[in-house]
């Protein structure tokens, strides 16, 4: 028989010119996958059609390094790492590939030439916006860099029919639209239907002893569904490595239908059908809030165990046995969402693979690490014991299995101290009874992490601090970090090529070399050059705002920007109080002297999260006053913009002054916007909260507006009883501004719409926007201060940007690396024939 490889034309000798980077061959290829692809010649042919075309020609340009890395897994010696995440917020891959491929301007030039619009073509993509906020980000952030430092890795998830929803606001309020990111065709993943792998849900579980009358356990489910895999590539910055993003659609599988046609239940059959289909339908909108649905417990374990089982059979093609598993993979957890993973492999290597329960308990604790990503306890996840028992009941068992092994040890180390017990326990039976997932995640791991160095000694001290006095050596911190692939090059390319000019491009994969920026902070000529940027960036922002949304924006006004999540700890709503500040000023003395601005807002609410969406509607409604006050004279514009996403991310960090990171201390875990501001030039207003402390220790507190109590403060203050009246009526400025809104001034005169929220500020706060409001106040005047002298301004921002190398995802994949995962980078070679090709 014939193989493949013997029949000449499946040898790819011919492969440069098929994806070669000549002019003539990328024109071909656009021309080849129109018709061949997308099978339209250019009379039919749509903007979506030569997206298409386009979007295949990059990726024919991976194809070769792609599979020459997904080779490297299968090598024995190689350990993978495996990032575990219900989310990962890629954001359009277009730009972000032909930027790692080194391929931009010549594909650009190429598409314009031929008499396309580069600039439209990109803007078709539909981004995946298959995360909600920080953490799914966070992810494929990981994943550019993971590649990018030639790592073997592999992402897995979960591939949500319907991401994060889209935003459309209408008379100031969020609305929610299903967002159909799939509905012109994906061009960048490939299914992988030969890979499919079977799931089990519900059921019994029956114990026996088999031939050698060992006793065991056998899972009876009813129900089984089929995750197929959908690969996407994720290539890396200049290097050839090409990773692998493999996220999981559940689909029915025929056998049970059949089942079900057998004795006429046809309509059974096919609901049974669309109800397994249902498990990847839609990405949950409640970024950090825990609502225990069971179809959220089914995502999580269908992707975990989908992917658990996927690495087991890489690892045996290996021809490895099990006990080694470990030393394959490093698999990660993105917060407990994966978590079940633990009691999953547990079952896998006892139930199906026949391992002693001591040795298996060993393999699972050296595979996981832990990221814990909040402290908020609405967020911790906890399932009811009966729900867990209907959908897992074999997991069940062996949670109480591992809980009874755990706790027989914390008994020994901690004689009669049952309080310490019942913290400790994977099971909360305080009430009614719930598995601890947190609790879970953090005993079958060998590494548990906080995302920045604050949140992490929270960690340690209050939600995991009995875990921490009993495994102290488990922990680390390991802050964030974002890619400056996407979050300078491919967003902010004027500012890049000036960066570039200055200290060549080694920055790009080395964001320490930023530092060299510092010795032209006295360059005079330098400092106008980097102003001039950033002036024309915004010049950028305020036509799209202008085209887009109607709204006039002066170019050069201050940008104050707070894009993000709608959260009340994250305080948009003292921003509104600022804002309302600066306009009383002038409504009380209209010729006053004030910093022109321009306040920008973006963030989605949780669809039942009904303080944020009032949130909204108080920005849009006090933008409404001030915006069309004529005493304001264009002094100060508010604009929400809506359905903020990765892409518009790209627009705005490049164009802001000023970042607000404004959060009650000891609430955001880390940030990462946080970062992404800085380096493209913004300054920070900011509390001591997340990484807000490492950027100022980084840039230097005198280059960061810095206000706010501390963590401590927070405790003190809360603890011997804080009462925001006592701010209210000490504050005349404060009680003018809550009145006001009181009083209907922004509703035309209805005193009810925005009371929930002035009376959660009055008899509750429990973000201390009141205790933090004066302190914020003055810390914006002297920003205002600050922006009236441009030079100094200038430098600032200069000296934010150099000094944000630290920050860069580089750096928090290579500590993962080093102390968490055993991880070594694996160079990705090529055949001759393809080297200096795409
Ligand atoms: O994770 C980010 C951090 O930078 C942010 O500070 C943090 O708020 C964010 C449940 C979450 N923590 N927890 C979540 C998301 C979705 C969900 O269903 C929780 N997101 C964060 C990256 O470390």
């Amino acid at each position: 028989m014939t193989t493949f490889e013997q029949v000449p034309v499946f040898q790819c000798e011919f492969e440069d010119d098929r994806t070669g980077l000549s002019k003539e061959t990328i024109k071909r290829a656009l021309a080849d996958n129109l018709f061949y692809i997308q099978g339209k010649v250019p009379a039919t042919a749509t903007p979506n059609d030569y997206y298409m075309a386009l979007a295949y020609t990059v990726r024919d340009r991976m194809l070769q390094r792609w599979f020459k890395t997904t080779e490297v897994y299968t090598k024995k010696g190689v350990k993978v790492v495996s990032y575990l995440s219900a989310e990962f917020l890629l954001g359009p891959h277009l730009s972000n590939n032909l930027i790692n491929l080194g391929i931009y301007d010549l594909v650009r030039q190429v598409v314009e030439e031929s008499g396309l619009d580069f600039v439209q073509l990109r803007e078709i993509e539909e981004e995946p916006g298959l995360g909600n906020g920080g953490l799914g980000r966070l992810a494929a952030c990981y994943m550019d860099s993971l590649s990018t430092l030639e790592i073997p890795a592999i992402g897995y998830g979960i591939r949500y029919e319907f991401g994060i929803f889209d935003q459309e606001i209408r008379d100031g309020w969020q609305v929610e639209i299903t967002d159909k990111w799939l509905h012109l065709g994906n061009p960048w993943e490939i299914p992988r239907l030969e890979e499919t792998i079977e799931v089990k849900f519900g059921g019994r579980t029956e114990a026996y002893y088999d031939e050698k009358c060992r006793y065991r356990v056998r899972w009876i489910p009813d129900k089984v569904v089929k995750g197929v895999p959908y690969d996407t590539p994720i290539s890396g910055y200049n290097v050839n490595t090409v990773n692998t993003l493999r996220l999981w659609k559940a689909e029915a599988p025929e056998s049970f239908e059949f089942q079900a046609f057998n004795v006429g239940d046809y309509y059974g059959a096919v609901n049974r059908k669309v109800v397994s289909e249902n498990i990847t339908k839609v990405l949950y909108p409640n970024d950090e809030l825990m609502k225990g649905k069971e179809l959220r417990l089914e995502q999580q374990y269908f992707f975990v165990s989908c992917s658990l089982q996927d690495m087991i059979r890489l690892h045996l093609q290996k021809g490895e046995s099990l006990e080694t598993f470990h030393q394959s993979f490093a698999v990660q957890l993105n917060d407990t969402h994966p978590s079940i993973g633990v009691a999953e492999l547990m079952r896998l290597l006892v139930d199906e693979y026949e391992i002693e329960w001591d040795q298996a308990w060993q393999i699972t604790q050296n595979t996981f690490g832990y990221t814990n990503h909040t402290l908020l306890p609405e967020a911790l996840e906890k399932w009811t014991l009966s729900l867990f028992k209907n959908l897992l009941p074999r997991h069940l068992q062996i949670i109480y299995e591992i809980n009874q092994r755990f706790l027989g040890q914390v008994r020994a180390k901690y004689p009669n101290d049952s309080d310490r017990l019942a913290r400790l326990s994977l099971i909360d039976e305080s009430g009614e009874k719930y598995v601890r997932m947190a609790n879970l995640a953090s005993v079958g791991s060998h590494a548990i992490n906080g995302v920045a160095a604050l949140h992490t000694e929270l960690l340690k001290r209050d939600v995991l601090g009995d875990f921490h006095e009993l495994w102290p050596e488990k922990f680390s911190n390991k802050t964030n970090g974002v890619t400056p692939r996407r979050w300078i090059v491919v967003s902010n390319p004027l500012l890049a090529n000036l960066i570039t000019r200055k200290i060549g491009a080694d920055w790009i994969s080395h964001l320490e070399d930023l530092k060299q920026l510092e010795a032209f902070i006295e360059d005079a000529e330098f400092r106008r050059e980097w102003r001039q940027t950033k002036q024309d960036i915004k010049g950028y922002l305020a036509t799209y705002i202008k085209e887009n949304h109607g709204i006039e924006v002066n170019p050069e006004s201050l940008f104050d920007v707070q894009v993000k999540r709608l959260h009340e700890y994250k305080r948009q709503h003292l921003n509104v109080l600022h804002i309302i500040t600066l306009y009383k000023r002038i409504k009380d003395n209209p010729n006053i002297e004030i910093t022109p601005r321009t306040f920008i807002f973006g963030g989605k609410a949780a669809p039942g999260y009904f303080m944020a969406k009032l949130i909204i509607k108080l920005i849009n409604s006090v933008g409404d006053v001030v915006n069309n006050d004529p005493d304001v004279r264009d002094r100060l514009k508010v604009v929400f913009l809506p359905d903020y996403n990765v892409r518009f991310g790209q627009r705005v960090y490049p164009a802001a002054d000023l970042s607000e990171q404004i959060s009650t201390a000891g609430k955001e875990a880390s940030g990462t916007g946080n970062m992404k501001f800085a380096m493209n030039g913004a300054l920070t207003i900011g509390t001591l909260d997340g990484a807000n402390i490492e950027i100022r220790e980084e840039v230097g507190e005198e280059n960061f507006f810095l206000f706010g109590l501390t963590t401590e403060q927070v405790y003190e203050l809360k603890s011997k009883g804080y009462n925001p009246w006592d701010y209210y009526h000490n504050n005349p400025q404060l009680k003018q501004v809550i009145d006001l809104i009181s009083s209907g001034f922004f509703s035309h005169g209805d005193t009810n719409l925005f009371r929930p929220l002035v009376d959660s500020l009055l008899y509750h706060d429990p973000y201390m926007l009141f205790a933090d409001y004066q302190s914020y106040i003055d810390a914006q005047d002297q920003v205002n201060q600050a922006y009236r002298d441009q030079e100094h301004w200038t430098r600032m921002s200069i000296l934010n940007a150099a000094r944000m190398g630290k920050f860069s995802s580089d750096r928090a994949i290579l500590e993962y690396c080093q102390e968490i995962w055993n991880a070594v980078p694996v160079k990705i070679e090529l055949e001759e024939y393809i080297q200096g090709r795409a």
